[in-house]
């Protein structure tokens, strides 16, 4: 079966955004997967605890027939080749990839939330996803642009496109 999948990266450490540019390229080499799209990234202050770096942030939309937890596996061990050490809870981190929609499947158990359970509360994660696809909704119904409008607003700096990781 083929998936649409929607991925949203992350990073506030180290050159986030050639750390975000290197996972897109790394998201595009997993097996049995494409990717379809990638969103400009977008620079923003850290929601949550502010003593620490700007973020930035963006969206991949990828087509599959990898499993969510197949494709679960494989952000893991991306995240993983970037270094990532999660310090602290919302802290700094070189690389966060989300899986943040699988085509139209609820998911909820021990190492899986999807959608994404912040997904609605984060415009640097809408922004992207609408980028990517503006009548994008979720596997409830809901429209991602109505999820945008209702959305705290931290501010976001669209950053130029960048080389290719
Ligand atoms: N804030 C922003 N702007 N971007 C993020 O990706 C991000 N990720 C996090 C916390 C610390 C919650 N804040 C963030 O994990």
């Amino acid at each position: 079966m083929t998936t649409e999948a929607y991925i949203g990266l992350g990073s506030n450490l180290q050159d986030p955004a050639a750390q975000l540019a290197r996972a897109v390229a790394e998201l595009a080499g997993l097996p049995d997967t494409i990717l379809l799209a990638q969103s400009p990234f977008y620079a923003s202050r850290p929601v949550g605890p502010q003593d620490q770096p700007d973020f930035v942030n963006g969206a991949a939309r990828l087509q599959t027939t990898l499993s969510a937890h197949q494709l679960l596996d494989h952000l893991q061990a991306i995240e993983q080749a970037h270094g990532r050490e999660r310090l602290r809870h919302w802290g700094p981190r070189t690389l966060d990839l989300d899986l943040l929609i699988f085509g139209n499947e609820t998911i909820d158990d021990q190492r899986l939330t999807v959608p994404h359970a912040q997904l609605a509360n984060r415009n640097f994660v809408l922004r992207p996803l609408l980028d990517l696809n503006p009548d994008l909704t979720l596997p409830d119904g809901r429209p991602v642009s109505g999820l945008l409008e209702q959305c705290p607003d931290n501010p976001l700096r669209k950053l130029p496109p960048q080389p290719h990781g």
